[in-house]
C-alpha cells in the first residue's frame, strides 16, 4: 500500500505554488464560488494573476459543467489581496474529505485569515424564490464524515462569523439567515430527507460548505457562508430537480449577488 501525503503539508507545498505563481507574498482572504456565483465575480477587483487549480500541488480537474477550475488573485480596494477559487471538489466525487478542503487548507496555509463559502442549494422557506440569497448561520454535516483526524476537538459554537454575518448584512439588509444541511450527494434529496432536514432545524440543503467550514475553523479562519438558493427543496413545489434550473437561477441572480460579493470585498 502506498503512504498518503500529510493533507497539511500538501495543503503548505500547494501554497508556496500558488503565491508564487500569482507574484503575491500571501493571501488575505479567499472566496470559494459555488453554483451560479461564477459570472457574478466576473471583472471584480483588479486582477493580479489566475493559475489553474490543476497546476498545483493536490487538485484534481472539476467535473462539472459550472464549476471551474481556477484560482484568481484579486486586490480589494483596501488593497488586501483575495483569493477566488472558481470551483471546488465535492465529497460526491469520491476523492475524500482531505480532497474536498484542499483548497481551503491551501488558503489557510497561504495565509488567509478570512473564508468566503458560497453555494447553490435547494431552499426549505418557501418565500426563497429560485435566485434568492441567504446568509448561513448555522450547518448540519449529514455527510457522515470530516476532513478531521484524530482528536482535533474543533470548536463549532460560532462557525459562521458574527462579526462577518454583520458585515454582509450592511452590504444587503434584506438578506435572510438559513441553517445549511450538508448531504453526501451526488442524488438530490428525497423530499422525505427534505422534510427531515427541516425537522431537524435545516432551512438549506446542499452538497458542500459544512466540511470546507470544519476545516478552516480548524485553521484558524473567519467565515462568511451564502447559498444562493436556486430551487425549491425537492417535494415544496409541484416539480421536479434538475442542473439546468440551478445554472438559470444562478443568472437571474447575477446583479444582486454581484453587489453582494463587491459589497463584501470592500470590506474584507
Ligand atoms: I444547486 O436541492 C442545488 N444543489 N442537496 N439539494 C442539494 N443540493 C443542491 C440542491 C438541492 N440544489
Amino acid at each position: 500500500m502506498t503512504e498518503q501525503p500529510d493533507p497539511y503539508a500538501l495543503a503548505a507545498e500547494a501554497a508556496s505554488s500558488l503565491t508564487q505563481r500569482l507574484g503575491v507574498e500571501k493571501l488575505d482572504a479567499a472566496i470559494v464560488l459555488g453554483s451560479g456565483w461564477s459570472t457574478a465575480s466576473a471583472g471584480l477587483g483588479e486582477t493580479l494573476g489566475e493559475v489553474s487549480l490543476a497546476d498545483l500541488p493536490g487538485f484534481a480537474a472539476p467535473v462539472v459543467a459550472g464549476h471551474g477550475g481556477t484560482v484568481r488573485a484579486l486586490r480589494t480596494p483596501a488593497g488586501r489581496v483575495v483569493a477566488l477559487f472558481t470551483g471546488r471538489t465535492h465529497l460526491y466525487e469520491g476523492r475524500g474529505a482531505h480532497a474536498v478542503v484542499h483548497g481551503v487548507r491551501t488558503a489557510a496555509a497561504a495565509g488567509a485569515g478570512r473564508l468566503v463559502l458560497t453555494n447553490g442549494c435547494g431552499g426549505l422557506n418557501p418565500a426563497w424564490g429560485p435566485g434568492t440569497p441567504v446568509l448561513i448561520s448555522d450547518h448540519i454535516n449529514l455527510t457522515g464524515t470530516t476532513p478531521l483526524v484524530g482528536p482535533r476537538f474543533v470548536d463549532l459554537t460560532q462557525a459562521y462569523s458574527p462579526d462577518l454575518r454583520a458585515l454582509a448584512l450592511g452590504v444587503d439588509p434584506g438578506l435572510d439567515e438559513g441553517v445549511y444541511v450538508q448531504f453526501h450527494g451526488p442524488a438530490y434529496e428525497t423530499p422525505a430527507e427534505v422534510r427531515m432536514a427541516g425537522v431537524l432545524g435545516g432551512s438549506l440543503v446542499g452538497m458542500s460548505t459544512a466540511l470546507e467550514t470544519i476545516a478552516a475553523r480548524e485553521a484558524g479562519m473567519d467565515v462568511l457562508g451564502i447559498s444562493l438558493v436556486t430551487n425549491p427543496a425537492a417535494g415544496l413545489s409541484g416539480e421536479t430537480l434538475n442542473h439546468a434550473e440551478v445554472i438559470e437561477a444562478g443568472t437571474r441572480a447575477v446583479p444582486r449577488l454581484r453587489s453582494l460579493l463587491s459589497g463584501i470585498l470592500e470590506v474584507l
